[in-house]
């Protein structure tokens, strides 16, 4: 049951009675690439799902038949009129890397819904949400290489954790289109679905994990986050830390007794 819906023009937002919250980019005409509006709309949603205690899970998706094609190159100039190039690197500071940052830090899963081609900084995106279900007509292109561009929002960082660094070398180098089939063989996505069911299933999967407790699961993002980076040693002094905290919850009281209750657990999130 939607419990709230707000909708501004490049993006939809709705949260259901179950906490979970969709955000759709809405730009179907041009397959949701991104304008600067949508860069700021998707970062000033994700702030406010990390503020709303309502939220406990979120799923990101595109309007029509994209997920989303990347930078809208309509809005881009590539030769300012002064004769000078444009600043890519301002662009990606501001537009992307907080979008991607956010993603990855968010103490909330993050569902990629990948309704059909993700391209560019589109597809960068669904790699850096924590689970990636895909329709059958989903497909993937690092097309960056294609005008001249090395892949961003992250993808150099993310694409060789999630399938290596043959694959990610040779989907950055040709910037060929793989479909959802060939994305699952790789482990890029975590499943696939006929288009007709996508939706159905993807909100079985986030309200699970909405009733899930939200604190560890915060706690397990921060923890893979560290182990990509982190020696043994530090990880597992900080994993100790971690633990330290989730052993503070309501929910770890409430896990415990309903294991010897033999009842289901219901989580708070707290
Ligand atoms: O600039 C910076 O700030 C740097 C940041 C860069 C980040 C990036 O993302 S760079 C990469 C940008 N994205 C691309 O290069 C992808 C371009 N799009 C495509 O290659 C193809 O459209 C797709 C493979 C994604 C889909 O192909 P297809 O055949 O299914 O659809 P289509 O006919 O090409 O596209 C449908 C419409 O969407 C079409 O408009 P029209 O002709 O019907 O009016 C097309 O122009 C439009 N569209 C698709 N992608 C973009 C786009 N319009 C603007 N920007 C796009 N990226």
């Amino acid at each position: 049951m939607t419990q709230a819906k707000t909708e501004t023009q490049w993006l939809l937002e709705e949260l259901n009675a179950e906490g979970v919250l969709t955000l759709t980019l809405n730009r179907p005409d041009c397959l949701n690439a991104f304008n600067d509006e949508l860069s700021f709309e998707l970062q000033k949603a994700l702030k406010s799902a990390e503020r709303n205690q309502a939220v406990r899970c979120i799923i990101l998706t595109g309007a029509g038949r994209g997920f989303c094609a990347g930078q809208d190159l309509q809005s881009r100039s590539v030769t300012a009129s002064n004769g000078d190039s444009p600043h890519l690197g301002d662009s990606i500071r501001k537009r992307y890397s907080p979008i991607i940052q956010k993603l990855r830090t968010l103490e909330k899963p993050v569902i990629a819904m990948v309704n059909g081609v993700a391209a560019g900084a589109g597809a960068s995106i669904a790699f850096a949400c924590d689970l990636r279900i895909a329709s059958e007509k989903a497909s993937f292109i690092q097309a960056f290489v294609k005008v001249g561009l090395i892949p961003d929002s992250g993808a150099c960082w993310t694409l060789p954790r999630l399938v290596g660094m043959g694959r990610a070398m040779e989907l950055a180098l040709l910037g060929n289109k793989i479909s959802a089939e060939v994305a699952l063989d790789y482990g890029l996505v975590n499943r696939i679905y006929p288009a007709e069911t996508l939706k159905t299933e993807t909100n079985v999967l986030a309200q699970t994990l909405g009733k899930g407790p939200t604190k560890a699961i915060g706690l397990i993002k921060r923890a893979m986050n560290k182990g990509l980076t982190s020696d043994l040693e530090n990880y597992l002094d900080y994993e100790a830390h971690l633990q330290e905290i989730a052993g503070q919850t309501t929910d770890y009281q409430e896990g415990v007794s309903a294991f010897l209750d033999k009842r289901e657990a219901v989580f708070t999130g707290k």
